[in-house]
């Protein structure tokens, strides 16, 4: 039994003063991810496990993006044998449907990615969305500019914060956002063929799930596209409920960074 009564202001200063401190110490960070679903979740992990300074900024309340709700709702994902190495790093199980086919739980997938990314050093910030980059010497992208995402909810006139970090990480899935800010405020200059976002093509999970890590690059100095958003920039096709290529091309996204390092 504990000597004495909860004191509802200690309880407050406890959320403030930690969250605070780790949000400071998120203003100048080694990587900076937009998204936390799992190709960016992925990526945070490789990373975090091999000490390099990791922040997630996700704009939802929950962290998983397109994972939770597997196919259709049905609340389970397929991983192609490739991708089951990552299955096996994170300690997801899963089972064999038919040859090479592998089902998980999409609850536990994104649970225990979550988990692990977080327990390995990263830090998640959920409710906060990106809304645009800073640029520096040799237009290089070097920080993020953030805001509650109850700010735009709300549609007030707030002025942003600021991170800075050495590279950013596009994991916003099908929407590419930061990838589409960059080609907004600084035209058609990203490693594409038209130099803009050329947008997804339809399913084509074989072709998508190939293509997508030939995607995953950097995209503009000091930019690196993963997941989803890899194939939306480069148009490549959709592929549907089939995981694999969102977590191999977290990994990848994570092994360019950790060459650079
Ligand atoms: C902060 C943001 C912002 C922003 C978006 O959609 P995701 O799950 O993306 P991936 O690439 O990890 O996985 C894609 C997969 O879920 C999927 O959609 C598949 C396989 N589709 C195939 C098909 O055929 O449809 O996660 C992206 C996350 C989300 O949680 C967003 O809320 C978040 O990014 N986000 N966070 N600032 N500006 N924009």
């Amino acid at each position: 039994m504990a000597k004495t009564e909860i004191d509802e202001i200690k309880v407050s200063k406890a959320i403030i003063e930690t969250y605070m401190k780790d949000l400071l110490e998120a203003t100048e960070t080694d990587v900076a991810i937009a998204g936390a679903g799992p190709a960016g979740m992925t990526s945070a992990y490789y990373l975090a496990k091999e000490g390099v300074k990791t922040a997630i900024f996700e704009r939802k309340l929950s962290i998983g993006g397109g994972m939770w709700g597997g196919g259709m709702m049905f609340s389970r994902i397929v991983v192609q044998e490739g991708g089951r190495e990552v299955l096996k790093e994170f300690g997801i199980s899963s089972r064999e449907y038919e040859d090479g086919y592998w089902v998980a739980d999409a609850i536990e997938a994104v649970s225990t990615i979550a988990s692990r990314t977080i327990k390995a050093g990263a830090r998640i910030f959920n409710l906060i969305s990106v809304e645009d980059v800073m640029i520096r010497e040799g237009d290089r992208i070097n920080g993020l500019v953030l805001n509650w995402s109850a700010v735009g909810l709300a549609n007030l006139h707030v002025d942003p914060l600021t991170i800075r970090s050495k590279v950013v990480v596009d994991a916003t899935g099908h929407a590419s956002e930061v990838c589409r800010i960059v080609c907004k405020k600084i035209g058609p200059k990203l490693s594409t063929e038209t130099g803009e976002v050329i947008g997804e093509k339809p399913m084509w999970a074989d072709v998508g799930e190939k293509e997508i890590l030939e995607n995953t690059k950097e995209v503009y100095p000091g930019l690196i596209v993963a997941g989803m958003a890899a194939n939306a920039v480069f148009g490549s096709p959709r592929m549907g409920a089939i995981f694999g290529g969102m977590l191999l091309s977290g990994k990848k996204a994570a092994e360019i960074i950790l060459k650079k390092c």
